[in-house]
């Protein structure tokens, strides 16, 4: 029976078929394939399954569908290995935060590469607008008007107080998946938007200023038939998977024009002679952005 992945623990999976939830465990042999990632499944595959003879109420999950797309951050454990964030999503979208905790930019342009690398449309959330100050009001326009400008729809809110209609409308018709630091909101959202979800919410650490990781496993929610969204576990870091540095600039759409233009094909568009691209700093490209292609390609600190 074809069905989908709504939760995963790495043990076991809960799975969505015919309107049904089943719990299924992977075959052992898969657990081989694929060595380059540290989970073979993630929320948001389509798989096949079968009742397990062996064990009364559970499935076996037996094959998965080809992706249609997936996000993958570089596993925190185990190096070189990729940890899949969630599978064939229409959107993604980063709960970011000017304040408590604080996410930087470093940060939100790693997210939004990781998108690009299949196209799939970006948001970003600036949550918490309740803790902002004057100066984290001005600097939320800069960015707005940074990530309008190539093409990310970018809003302002407090998932707190609820979640307006405009908000809402952005997760119609479609799977989103929500990533952030912990304690950004993601939970607090799904709670708004569907009030039988019940997630667990934490205040974060007031020493610390960061979340205490309170979702431990990613989760799909039905939102109606045709709109779900996707809770994860807030991640401390987003390390880049599968770009070399020569393809970086390709996920950066404001440097797209520029490609091929450079006087050398491999230019990697930092101290290369005859480059193109870096004459449109500060103009199509943002100094912000160009600082994080250049965090990135020098492989600086993944939480910048
Ligand atoms: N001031 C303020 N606090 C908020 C807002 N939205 C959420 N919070 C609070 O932020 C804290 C963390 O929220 P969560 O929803 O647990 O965050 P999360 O992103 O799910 O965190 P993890 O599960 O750890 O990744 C909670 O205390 C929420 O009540 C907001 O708009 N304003
Ligand atoms: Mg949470
Ligand atoms: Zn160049």
């Amino acid at each position: 029976m074809k069905a989908l992945v709504t939760k995963s623990t790495g043990l076991w999976y809960e799975l969505f078929a015919g309107k049904k939830k089943l719990t299924a465990r992977l075959r052992g042999k898969f657990k081989l394939e694929d060595k380059k990632l540290t989970n073979p499944i993630a929320v948001g595959d389509w798989v096949e399954a079968q009742p397990n003879e062996q064990a009364k109420d559970e499935w076996l999950i037996t094959y998965i569908y080809e992706r249609e797309n997936y996000v993958v951050r570089t596993s925190p454990r185990k190096k070189n290995h990729g940890h899949l964030i969630a599978s064939n999503i229409d959107a993604g979208v980063l709960i970011a935060t000017l304040k408590s905790p604080r996410t930087s930019t470093g940060f939100i342009d790693r997210f939004l590469i990781t998108l690009e690398s299949f196209r799939i449309p970006g948001i970003i959330l600036f949550n918490k607008k309740d803790l902002y100050s004057k100066k984290n009001l001005q600097k939320y326009k800069t960015l707005e008007e940074i990530y309008n400008k190539i093409g990310y729809d970018v809003h302002l809110s407090q998932f707190e107080k609820g979640v307006d209609s405009d908000l809402k409308l952005l997760f119609e018709n479609k799977t989103s998946l929500l990533c952030s630091h912990s304690g950004a909101g993601k939970s607090t959202l799904i709670n708004k938007l569907i009030s039988n979800a019940c997630q667990e919410v934490s205040e974060i650490s007031n020493l610390a200023d960061k979340g205490v990781h309170t979702t431990t496993f990613s989760e799909l929610f039905f939102l109606n038939e045709k709109s779900a969204i996707i809770d994860t576990p807030g991640i401390k870091e987003l390390g880049l998977s599968e770009i070399g540095n020569e393809e970086l600039s390709h996920y950066f759409p404001e440097m797209r024009k520029f490609l091929g233009k450079c006087k050398f094909h491999n230019c990697l568009h930092e101290n290369d002679p005859g480059c193109v691209l870096k004459e449109g700093i500060g103009k199509e490209i943002s100094a912000l952005r160009y600082a994080s292609y250049l965090s990135i390609l020098r492989n600086e600190d993944n939480r910048k």
